[in-house]
């Protein structure tokens, strides 16, 4: 009996050591020795500094974090921070001339750690590129998430301010861990409660638990608040009525959150109101705004995602309407841009306000959630797209000026630079959803810091602090970690791309299903809807070619590009093939540089991606022995999904663009398994995509 006793008791234990359900993240860091910790400064983010190492550092030698304001480290400037040790037998010195810049060095010690990295001699200096690190959280005050796939939104607004969920301080100490330093918690489509006494106080109690860890708030605002909340007859940024109440309002806001960050603006865009109703530009709303923040050093972010229908081509227009302003916004207002000049698809070419705005500082926003990668079923490591878009070069400024350089203050003067990126987080209990999804938050962490860091550097670094094993508490029961590592690496290194080949290739863009954005429905027509949220708008296939002409001879949008670029883009010979229906009306024959003609080598890409997902299966599967079982299990389901769903993609793809290329599909390639009759039936449940692919798409 005893025996049985201890043996259950046994496998409790150890069951319990082993559990790995993803909520600790990157931060599986394991009960530490109590190291040896000094700092010259107290106060509430040298506390968390402290405690950090003291739990966790496993090194032999004390930690010393000093608050200098030597040359050295304010020319460096805010959460910049060096760490120093001569011989392995010295303390470490972490150096900052900020709280912040303690703090960041106290976690990157840590990440050192675990790396492997944090023996012998230490000589490190880290400054973060960007000086606002930001998330854009599309969470609603009903806590449903737009474009959310990890569950409702963190914010429990009902409880909020009297209950405190620990998650709370869980999401600042994980944005801290990789550089985060701010966050906009509500929606782009905002409500105008939000600035609501009530909503204020609620939100007040997040920024002061953001607060220690260096994250300032902001918050998205409705134009039209004045008039739906405050009663105003109108929200007219030239009103004066109108730009009091917002001086009122910040300074109530102010009164609350000392440190508020700001507003962040999506204006006169998918139908929500801004000073374009009353006749005014986007200059004139922005400016009124950042002159009510300017006093408390607050900025706003200003959306430039616009777009209406017409005979305007959609990639053209934000460009069109923020080009005549450059110069004209206030300077503590910064223009938002998304990577691409349509909207987050798979693959687009950068946008070109990227360094052609020169007289106002631009920031990229990109998509942490997947909502055109396959949501939180995909894996889709998202370090690849991001870069892909910050090291294209504009040419603004001659070679070299790449999107980075042109947002980051090294080649323009900007006052004010930043990057944000649309979060993937919700209450899910892995938080995104996909245990590798997490991948892409940490990742857009570390770019945010430092752009130049390789997508291997960083996925290798997630996986080891995420998968690795914790000094005291080994997950890993067998196999070899390292191989495991680098299996995992090579998937996370490819997931993108195989994403792109077997959704949309070639510059296709936006095949989307109406309704949502996750499965494909090239065919897609509803009578009187718009016509650009329709895939044909995109696709523009007949029985001549596929692909959307935009050199001169259509739209022109690569006109919108610096020279080399904008011949480069334009010429069917010399755009990039991963382009080419981006940019080009192309000919079904026409002859890819590989000999293939365009419609073989559209065959081929699909397949090639749907070959990416089945590798992907059989690489995870490989693993069992050597990471815990949950997490295991639960990434192996997610894979099997998005095998199902390549299929699903290139099926519906390749048939449906068979009617217009009517050539035959590759005898080397996979079939088709599905019938497109039926596939043009699947219909989706989205607000329980997992299930309802089962239930509905595939049983049907
Ligand atoms: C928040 C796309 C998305 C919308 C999103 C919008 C935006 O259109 O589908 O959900 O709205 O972009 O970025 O404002």
């Amino acid at each position: 009996m005893k025996k049985l006793v201890f043996i259950l008791l046994l496998f409790v234990f150890t069951g319990t050591l082993l559990a790995e359900d993803g909520s600790q993240l990157w931060l599986r860091l394991s009960g530490g020795k109590n190291a040896d910790v000094s700092c010259n400064l107290n106060n509430a983010t040298t506390e968390i500094a402290i405690k950090e190492l003291k739990e966790h550092w496993y090194g032999n030698t004390p930690v010393q974090l000093v608050f200098s304001k030597a040359k050295e480290l304010t020319r460096l400037g805010e959460g910049s921070f060096v760490i120093r040790r001569s011989s392995g037998s010295d303390p470490v010195r972490i150096e900052a001339s900020t709280k912040q810049g303690l703090l960041y060095g106290a976690y990157h010690l840590l990440r050192l750690q675990q790396m492997g990295q944090a023996e012998g001699e230490m000589d490190v200096v880290e400054t973060p590129r960007y000086q606002l690190r930001v998330l854009n959280h599309w969470d609603n005050l009903d806590r449903s998430v737009e474009r959310g796939y990890a569950g409702k939104s963190l914010w429990e607004w009902e409880s909020l301010p009297g209950k405190i969920s620990p998650r709370y301080e869980a999401y600042a100490r994980a944005n801290a861990s990789i550089g985060i330093n701010g966050t906009v918690v509500n929606n782009v489509n905002a409500s105008p409660q939000i600035l609501s006494a009530s909503y204020l106080e609620k939100v007040k109690v997040l920024a002061d638990i953001f607060r220690p860890y260096g994250i300032k708030t902001y918050l998205s605002i409705n134009f039209s608040t004045p008039a739906e909340l405050g009663g105003l007859s109108t929200s007219d940024p030239t009103d004066k009525a109108v730009q009091r109440w917002w001086k009122d309002k910040v300074k109530e806001i102010y009164q609350l959150i000392p440190d508020f960050g700001g507003f962040l603006v999506k204006a006169n865009s998918e139908g929500l109101p801004g000073p374009q109703d009353f006749g005014r530009t986007h200059a004139d709303g922005a400016n009124m705004l950042a002159d009510a923040l300017k006093p408390y050093k607050g900025i706003v972010m200003w959306r430039a995602f616009v777009y209406n229908p017409g005979d305007e081509d959609r990639a053209n227009q934000a460009y069109q309407e923020f080009m005549p302003f450059d110069g004209q916004f206030r300077d503590n207002v910064i223009i938002q841009v998304k990577n691409g000049p349509v909207d987050f698809q798979p693959r687009e070419p950068f946008s070109p306000l990227f360094g052609a705005m020169k007289k106002t500082p631009v920031m990229a926003e990109f998509q942490i959630t997947q909502e055109y990668l396959g949501f939180s079923n995909h894996m889709a490591y998202l370090a690849p797209m991001w870069k892909e878009c910050l090291d294209s070069d504009t040419y603004q400024q001659g070679k070299g000026s790449t999107v980075a350089k042109v947002t980051d203050g090294s080649i323009y003067n900007q006052k004010i630079t930043a990057i944000a990126g649309v979060t993937n987080i919700g209450t899910d209990i892995n938080w995104c959803g996909h245990h590798l999804a997490q991948a892409n938050w940490y990742a857009f962490g570390r770019l945010a810091w430092n752009y130049k860091l390789t997508s291997e550097a960083i996925a290798r670094e997630w996986i080891n602090q995420t998968f690795g094993s914790t000094t005291n508490n080994p997950t890993n029961t067998a196999g070899s970690f390292s191989s495991f590592r680098d299996a995992l690496t090579e998937m996370l290194l490819e997931s993108r791309e195989a994403v792109v080949e077997y959704m949309m290739p070639l510059g296709l863009h936006h095949l989307f299903a109406w309704g949502h954005h996750y499965g494909p429905e090239p065919w897609c027509d509803i009578p009187g809807a718009r016509p650009d949220w329709m895939p044909s708008y995109y696709h523009k296939a007949d029985s001549k070619g596929i692909g959307f002409d935009r050199s001169s001879t259509g739209s022109n949008a690569a006109a919108q590009y610096h020279s080399p670029l904008s011949e480069e883009f334009g010429n069917l010979s010399t755009c990039p093939e991963n382009l080419i229906l981006w940019f080009h009306h192309v000919p079904w024959d026409y002859k890819m540089k590989n000999g293939k003609t365009l419609w073989e080598e559209l065959c081929y890409t699909y397949d090639r991606g749907v070959q990416k997902a089945r590798s992907f299966q059989k690489i995870w599967d490989q693993q069992e022995k050597t990471i815990d079982t949950e997490r295991f299990l639960e990434i192996q389901n997610k894979l099997k999904i998005q095998m199902r769903d390549a299929v699903w993609w290139k099926d519906a793809c390749l048939l449906y663009f068979q009617e217009f290329s009517g050539m035959p599909i590759p005898v080397d390639i996979e079939r088709p398994v599905h019938n497109l009759d039926v596939m043009k039936k699947f219909r989706l449940d989205i607000g329980n995509h997992e299930n309802a692919l089962e239930k509905d798409l595939f049983m049907k």
